[in-house]
Order: C-alpha cells, then structure tokens, then sequence
C-alpha cells in the first residue's frame, strides 16, 4: 500500500517516496551573485523578512501562503460567489470545515491572527491567565493586547533542541494543574494548545497529552482551544508513534483530535494550501453568537470574514486536499529528508525533526557569538549570504518579552512551502548549509538598529560587528551526501540526549 511505502521510505532512507502530484505551471526562480546577495542583505538591515523576493533563490521563510494550489482549487476558484451576504461559497466552506473538523459554527477571517485577535476578544479579559504548550508571536500578542498573560506550560523537552522526544508539543500536565489550581476564580481565559509547536521546530502533541488536557479543562470548567494550524501533520506523527492510532484514516484521526476541544483557530495560510485565509471555529452557541458581533467590526460579514468568494472556494477545498494522506506524509518527509541530509553531515539541528521545517540550533553553530548579539539572526543572514536560501529567525528576537532576560531557543528554521519544492532544491539548501559549516566561526554577531515595537522580528534592522565572510571565496559545496566527519559543534552537546534514554511517551 501506497502509504506504508511511503512511511518506509522517509523513515529509513535517504530516498524520497515520488510526490502524488507534478506540476504544470512553473514560476522562475534565480541565483543572485554573491556580490548582490551582499548588497541585498545589507539593504535589508541583515533581517530576511526585509529582503525582496527576487533577491532568493530557495525561499524557506515560511509555509505560510507559499504552497503550490491544486487544479481542483484553481477550478474551485471560478465558481466563487462574490455575494455580500449570503454567499454560496461561504456555506461550501462552512460544510468543509464542518465535514473535517466537527465544529459546528465557522467564522471566517482574513488569515489566523484574524481568528486570533476575535478569540482573545471573546474570551479575554484583564488579568486572565492563558496556559500553553509554549508561545506563539500572534497568538501572544492578541491575549496580551487584550489585557490578559500567557503561560508557558509545554513539557520541559520542547526546549532542548538535542531532546529526541517524540511528543514535544505535549503539554506538561503537573505544571497546567498547579496554573489551575493556584488561579482565582475565573482567572483562567482559556487553555491553549497548539498542533505541531511551531516555535520548538513543529512538534506534535499526543492525543493521550490531549485528553488529559481536556478532563482537566473540563473538570475546571476552562474551555480548551486548539490552534490547529498544522493539525494535518500532527495526526500523522500520532499515527507513526502513538500505539493505537496506526490503523486510523486520516481524516478520523483528524476529526478524532478537534473532538477533543471546545473550538480552534486556523491560519489556513499552511494546512489548506490557500494564500490568504483563516478560520475560527466553536461549538458554543453562544460564544459563536458573539463572535459574528465581532467579526463585523474588524474582518467583514460573517459569509466572508475578509476573504473574497474565489478565496473560500480555494479554502474549502484546500481543507478537504489536508486530510490526504499521501500529501501530508510527503511532505513531512520531505522534511525529514533534508533534516537528514544535514544532521549526517554534523549540522546541528533540533530533534526530532517536525512538521514544516529544519530548524538549525544557532547557539551550536555559532557558539563564539552571545545571544545578545542575535545568533540566528546572524545564521539566516549567512545562510543567505552563502547561497540565496531565505530562513527565518526564531531566537531572541522574535521570543525576547520587553527588557526581559532571555536564554531560550535560538533557531533559524528552513520551512518548506508544500509542493513547491523538489528534491534537487533540498539538496542545494543542504549543501550549502553543510558549506557554511567550515565558515562558521568568521560569522559575526549584529547589534540591533531599530526595533518597532509589536513583533519586532518582523520589521527590526541590524547592523554586523565584523564584515560578514565573503561568500565567493567559499563558493565550492560539497556533496551534501558524501561522508563527512562529524563536526565538533554537533557533537558539543549541552545535555546527554534524552532519546537514548525515552523513545515513547504519553
Ligand atoms: C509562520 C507563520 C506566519 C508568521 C507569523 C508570525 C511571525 C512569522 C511568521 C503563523 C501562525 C502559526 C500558528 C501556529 C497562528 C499563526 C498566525 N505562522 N498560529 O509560521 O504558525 O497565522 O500568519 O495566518 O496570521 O511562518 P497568520
């Protein structure tokens, strides 16, 4: 069967299992010289969101509205109902999500944090506490503008890039427990938990965590909301390593994990292959109610929610193409396949390797710079110094509260687009990477030159300390696949490696 040889394969070789798909209309890419890519960088204040697209050659910034839409979505698109109210593709993505998920009310948005900004409106009021498994930048930033305080209740594992444990998006239950108890009455908002972590490298939770999750929840009367953004991945990682679950469709699986909620958000942007889109969904009547009262003001009508008719008919159809098996495993083994490539050449990575990208652990490959001086951001400019592939930063700047200190995860992570990229792409991303590794120790650290003051990642520029290295002079790569020593920076540990030690877990 097509899926057992699929998970085979991106299991245990170096081989990718062909797509379930070919393409059919192409967008030109290209290789800048190192000379522009020096100048682009630097035009860019050394911060890849600020580079043009032109400028990249592989773009692994994000897979947030990158991936390629099937025909079936284009065909869809034509029939889009443009209607004010009412529309006809509104209720066709109403059914979608209904047939998938189980929710009974949907509420469009413009994109996730549409949905994220409604919720905290809804369900937040000054003061409340919002437990999660770890922080998101959007989603922490609509509960914090709505007065309340995130709380970081992942399982200490999501924090150690060398910990191979197999559910790090698991929320640790001890800790949510005293949060709840030690409360005052009504001082929870909501309990977050978010498929597939994304600031941890895309790690999947355990549908046993889940509904342990969901009996305390429910015990305490706290309604349980899941972002369930990279839900399709997630319920694939349960079904490779959950005992239990390996038998179970897909699409069961799927609706199985959202049944154990009280409501979720989508950024649509990754799962349903749209390039525009969100999605908030509960079961609440009441709380549903409030919602359309809401969505009015900020997004649109409750039959748009800020997205055009063509857009929910890309949607609801890009919803159903995110239950298929076959898709999904791709392209978590794609994944796997260049986190692969690049932990047998010694680059240190995080792992496990998760759901949408590899994420390379900065302060292992840049020891000698301190994170004040914003390692990774220091690694994604190299990184498209080197070759003209795109990262995104996901370290200090992006997780740093205020003044507060910070010692936490310092990743760049290479997500890939869905069905965009081929092979060929990822081993030149993995060669150049592996060519940076001789080079790594002439990176130099940056100092911040301008921070806006939401999110600042997103807009912030910086200026190097020390000329960066010249990427001509390091042009020649390597085979990505020929065998190479491993690098004393991959061996050079902080902590023993968990998963020598655990290989299963609720
Ligand atoms: C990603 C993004 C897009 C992004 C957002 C913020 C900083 C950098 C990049 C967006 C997510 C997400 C999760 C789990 C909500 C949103 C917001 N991810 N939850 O990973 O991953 O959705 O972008 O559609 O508004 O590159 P939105």
């Amino acid at each position: 069967m097509w899926p057992d040889a699929v998970t085979r394969l991106s299991r245990h070789a170096l081989t990718m299992f062909p797509p379930p798909f070919k393409a059919k209309v192409v967008e030109p890419i290209s290789l800048r010289s190192p000379e522009a890519r020096r100048s682009a960088l630097a035009d860019a204040g050394y911060n890849t969101f600020l580079l043009r697209s032109e400028d990249v050659f592989i773009d692994l910034l994000t897979d947030s509205g990158t991936s390629a839409v099937s025909q079936e979505q284009r065909a869809a698109m034509e029939l889009g109902d443009e209607a004010y109210a009412g529309s006809r593709s509104f209720f066709r993505l109403e059914q979608a999500v209904r047939d998938l998920y189980g929710f009974r009310h949907v509420i469009p948005t413009h994109q996730g944090r549409g949905a994220e900004h409604l919720l905290a409106r809804l369900l937040v009021r000054p003061g409340q506490l919002v437990p999660s498994n770890l922080y998101f930048t959007t989603s922490r930033a609509h509960v914090e503008l709505a007065g309340g305080v995130w709380v970081d209740v992942a399982v200490p594992e999501a924090c150690d890039p060398t910990d191979a444990h197999p559910f790090k998006g698991n929320i640790d239950l001890p800790a949510l427990v005293r949060v709840l108890r030690e409360a005052e009455r009504d001082g929870i908002a909501f309990v977050r938990q978010e498929a597939c972590v994304n600031m941890a490298g895309g790690q999947p939770f355990s549908i046993a965590n889940l509904r342990a999750v969901r009996a305390v929840t429910r015990e305490q009367g706290v309604p349980l909301i899941l972002d369930a953004t990279r839900i399709s991945e997630n319920a694939v990682f349960i079904k490779d390593r959950e005992p239990g679950w390996n038998d179970e469709p897909l699409p069961a699986l799927i609706r199985a994990i959202a049944a154990e909620s009280d409501g979720a958000i989508f950024s649509s942007k990754k799962d349903h292959f749209v390039p525009i889109g969100g999605v908030l969904a509960v079961n609440d009547d009441r709380l549903a109610e409030r919602a359309r009262e809401l969505v009015v003001v900020y997004e649109g009508f409750p039959h748009y929610g800020g997205l055009a008719g063509h857009d929910m008919e890309a949607l609801a159809q890009g919803i159903r193409e995110s239950a298929d098996e076959r898709t999904v495993r791709h392209y978590v083994g794609q994944v796997a396949y260049l986190g692969r490539l690049l932990a047998d050449a010694g680059v240190p990575i995080v792992v496990p390797v998760g759901a949408h990208g590899v994420f390379l652990d900065a302060k292992r490959f840049l020891p000698q710079i301190p994170q004040e001086q914003f390692p990774a951001q220091a690694l994604a400019a190299a990184v498209y110094l080197a070759g003209g592939v795109r990262s995104m930063e996901r370290g200090i700047v992006s997780g740093q509260h205020g003044e507060e200190p910070y010692d936490g995860l310092e990743l760049v992570r290479l997500t890939l687009p869905r069905r965009v990229y081929g092979e060929e792409h990822l081993r030149y991303v993995a060669e150049t990477i592996i060519s940076l590794l001789d080079h790594a120790e002439k990176i130099p650290g940056l100092r911040m030159a301008y921070a806006p003051e939401y999110l600042r990642f997103f807009q912030a520029r910086f200026e190097p300390l020390a000329p960066f290295p010249d990427p001509a002079t390091w042009a020649t790569v390597r085979g990505a696949t020929a065998p190479r020593r491993r690098s004393a920076r991959a061996e050079g540990r902080s902590r023993p490696r968990a998963a020598d030690r655990r290989r299963t877990s609720a």
